[in-house]
């Protein structure tokens, strides 16, 4: 009772997915909202354990091919403004620094948006030979982008906390190519682990980022039906080796540019595990990131009312024994031994997506047993004590495989395929593209111009997120016509985008 009393407040995630967002960022204490600077905000607590686990994941794909760096947060204005391409597409973005107390600067200093201009003049002393090569690092830090589109907690912000970017240098154009397609493995991998279903694209040659080759976006669907970008792979190939001047020596002794690459992730992975795995009573974290897996709940009397011995000792012997096995195991238990009524107990773990409550009770210790309540379906089950330990592992991998398998099948649920046949009329075509993209992700067709890009665009009122390439190679090798001219075209996805 006092359970759903608690509950009510609650707004439903699929009516209204923003005011739910907004809710369970504050109930399950992921981030502040009230800092008095424009999207910026601050990480709780608990938030910020959820955000070190995800980053721990993360790190450890990294490390194994990477090197971490730390480089400054100030970039001098004249080595931000080299790459033409890049400032072309950052310079309305930059915060500046422009005076030290009350002096103009000689030379402004910009918050980093991302840090090529930082890196690459560095880059340049620590490349010499091919024996440098290849060189893979990245850094976790803040960065600064002005954002003047709605900003939104985690997902847009004006002070990025948790940007990750690798940058990495290598003697051919093929082994930077190789290089995205490892980074692109290692993005799959890293939202695999966090059940996070996504779609690769490659993005069309007039909306890349600024000073790249090309660019590979993983997006993903949000419950309203728009997509997220959560990662973004480029292939710089020279373009800013030339610009910066960084050239290493071949076996042969002569000089040559280098080829680059480069790849981000923001708390836009925190956003999307939070988005796509809760529900209308709070967060549901896979294992894998939650900061508590299991939850121990005594089920006693209230100390309060003066019943302690109605089998409570035993009942607080067998939860901490259960606790001591779990902690043993490697696994992430906690015993809630507040004064708190069980309601109120399961509704605040609920709330803070602890995937497993177990409830240990009088009765169920004369029968040497406990319940499990899966937070992702509310299914109960009966346990023997004995078996506590592989039991949990058993079910915290279930919870992992099904809220993934069914966060993929959404997705794929919600993609819509229009057929190449320009039979019904345009305007029923665009009519209905239309409606599909209301909901979800549409595959259609359009050719390279940009200006069938931003036709379409602005008709559909959505993005191009681009070529699906990766995940779909074979079956979408077809072609078709375009949408808009009817020259040919390639398959391309578009939707609704944060
Ligand atoms: N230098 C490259 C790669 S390190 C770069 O900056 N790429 S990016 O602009 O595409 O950003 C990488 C990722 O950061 C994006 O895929 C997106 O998920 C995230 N991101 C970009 N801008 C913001 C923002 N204002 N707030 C939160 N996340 C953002
Ligand atoms: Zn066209």
């Amino acid at each position: 009772m006092q359970h759903k009393a608690e509950n009510q407040t609650i707004v439903q995630k699929k009516d209204n997915f923003s005011e739910w967002y907004g809710e369970i960022l504050k109930r399950a204490e992921i981030l502040d909202i009230r800092y008095p600077v424009k999207g910026v905000y601050v990480w709780y607590p608990y938030g910020y354990k959820v955000r070190n686990l995800v980053y721990g994941i993360l790190r450890t794909l990294l490390d194994k091919e990477h090197e971490e760096v730390l480089f400054p947060l100030l970039i001098p204005k004249d080595e931000l403004m080299k790459e033409k391409e890049h400032i072309k597409g950052f310079e309305d973005e930059v915060f500046w620094v422009t005076k030290g107390g009350s002096t103009d600067l000689d030379i402004p200093l910009a918050l980093r948006p991302t840090s090529e201009t930082a890196i690459y003049p560095v880059f340049i002393v620590w490349i010499r030979s091919h024996r440098d090569l290849p060189l893979r690092i990245y850094q976790i830090v803040n960065t600064f982008r002005y954002e003047t589109k709605h900003t939104r907690p985690l997902i847009r912000l004006r002070e990025i906390t948790s940007f990750k970017e690798a940058h990495t240098a290598h003697a051919t154009r093929a082994d930077a190519e190789a290089q995205v397609k490892k980074a692109v493995a290692l993005y799959k991998s890293f939202f695999d682990q966090l059940a996070v279903p996504y779609v690769i694209t490659r993005r069309p040659e007039w909306d890349k980022f600024p000073g790249a080759e090309y660019s590979i976006p993983f997006d993903t669907l949000m419950p309203d039906g728009r997509t997220m970008q959560i990662g973004t792979i480029h292939l710089l190939g020279e373009s800013f080796a030339r610009t910066f001047d960084i050239k290493y020596e071949d076996e042969n002794g002569s000089l040559k540019f280098v080829n680059q690459t480069c790849y981000g992730i923001s708390e836009r992975c925190v956003a999307s595990v939070i988005a796509i795995h809760g529900d209308d009573h709070g967060l549901v974290l896979p294992p894998t990131v939650a900061p508590i897996q299991v939850v121990i709940v005594p089920i006693v009397f209230s100390r309060k009312a003066g019943r302690s011995n109605n089998g409570g000792e035993a009942v607080e012997e067998a939860c901490v024994k259960v606790h001591e096995e779990l902690k043993e195991a490697g696994i992430r238990a906690s015993v809630d031994n507040s004064e708190d009524r069980p309601g109120a107990k399961y509704y605040r773990w609920e709330m803070k997506g602890v995937p497993l409550r177990i409830e240990i009770g009088p009765r169920d210790l004369k029968s040497n047993n406990c319940e499990f309540v899966r937070r992702d379906n509310t299914k109960r089950t009966h346990v023997p004590l004995s078996d506590v330990v592989p039991e949990v592992k058993r079910t915290l991998e279930g919870i992992q495989g099904d809220i993934h398998e069914a966060a993929k099948e959404t997705l794929h649920a919600n993609i819509y395929k229009s057929d190449g046949a320009g039979n019904n009329k345009r305007e029923e075509k665009m009519e209905e593209l239309r409606r599909k993209a209301e909901h979800g992700i549409v595959s259609l067709f359009l050719c390279d111009s940009e200006r069938c890009g931003q036709e379409l665009e602005d008709q559909l009122g959505v993005s191009v997120l681009g070529e699906a390439v990766y995940e779909t190679e074979e079956e979408e090798k077809s072609e078709g016509k375009c949408v808009i001219c009817s020259r040919k075209a390639k398959r391309v996805c578009v939707a609704r985008a944060y």
